[in-house]
């Protein structure tokens, strides 16, 4: 069993449920899966797509941006054979704030693989940060099996580790490949058409919150059905995150034999002070 009182396990900050939030959130269910046989050179990489994103989904998070949990993304890298797996955290940051936030220093980012089909991870990479705003310290540590399966982690002692200052890209292109820093929040919402059709939501303060208290409208702007017409407005365009992007061999996540993983993110803090 973990030791609770080991400042190196680290629990998930519990789940809350989402609140009636008048805040910007979205939320689509899905997971990411890529299928493909891994292992071998050249081998093309079939991607099932899975859409979910999440943006101050909880008082808890909306107070904490650092551990807030955006998107994760998985996708084929810049050559065959390699992945890429990316998460945002922190959005909406403005770019007056980008230049001075960084990540959190008691904050565990990790990037959880399945290779075996039973939804526990089989794989991690642990990603902690030292300093402050944007002149931090970034250290990747994985990929490399967890000591821990499930909400307990500790920091692995094996396999890879890759440390340099964030907003650089480090490592090489043939190994493993890092980028930690600010980015463009690739999030697209039509948040005002959102608020329309779901006007509960909508915000208590600001122009947002002049929306009628009732739908008034069913589908989001568009120019073709389903769509309702009209121009949408990415309300997200020009906000920045922090995102976490890694490209590697796939090979380093897959089980021989077996091309297809399952991903997911989690942020965590120490459960000991
Ligand atoms: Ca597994």
């Amino acid at each position: 069993m973990p030791d609770p009182t080991d400042p190196l396990v680290r629990t998930p900050r519990p789940s809350v449920q989402p609140r009636l939030a008048r805040r910007p959130r979205a939320r689509l269910a899905g997971a990411l899966l890529l299928a493909g046989a891994a292992g071998v050179a050249g081998v093309a990489l079939a991607v099932r797509t899975g859409v979910a994103s999440d943006h101050q989904d909880t008082p808890e998070v909306e107070l904490s941006p650092r551990k807030d949990m955006n998107d994760v993304f998985v996708f084929p890298g810049s050559a065959p054979g390699r992945i890429v797996l990316a998460m945002t955290v922190a959005s909406p940051t403005t770019p007056a704030q980008a230049k001075t936030r960084g990540f959190g220093t008691r904050t565990l980012y990790q990037f959880k693989v399945d290779n075996t089909g039973d939804a526990r991870e089989d794989v991690v990479l642990q990603v902690t940060f030292d300093g402050t705003g944007p002149d931090q310290t970034v250290t990747v540590r994985g990929p490399a099996a967890p000591i821990y399966k499930g909400p307990v982690s500790k920091l692995v002692r094996t396999g890879p580790m890759m440390q340099g200052p964030t907003n650089t890209v480090l490592g090489s292109a043939a190994g493993m490949q890092l980028f930690a820093g600010v980015r463009d929040d690739p999030f697209f919402i039509d948040l005002e058409q959102f608020f329309r059709i779901l006007p509960d939501r909508r915000p208590s303060t600001g122009p947002l919150s002049q929306i009628p208290e009732t739908p008034s409208a069913t589908a989001f702007r568009g120019p073709n059905p389903p769509f309702a017409g009209g121009t949408p407005v990415d309300f997200l365009r020009g906000i920045n995150g922090l995102a976490i992007v890694i490209e590697l061999p796939a090979s380093m996540l897959t089980r021989p034999g077996n091309g297809r993983i399952g991903v997911w993110a989690t942020t965590s803090e120490p459960s000991a002070t």
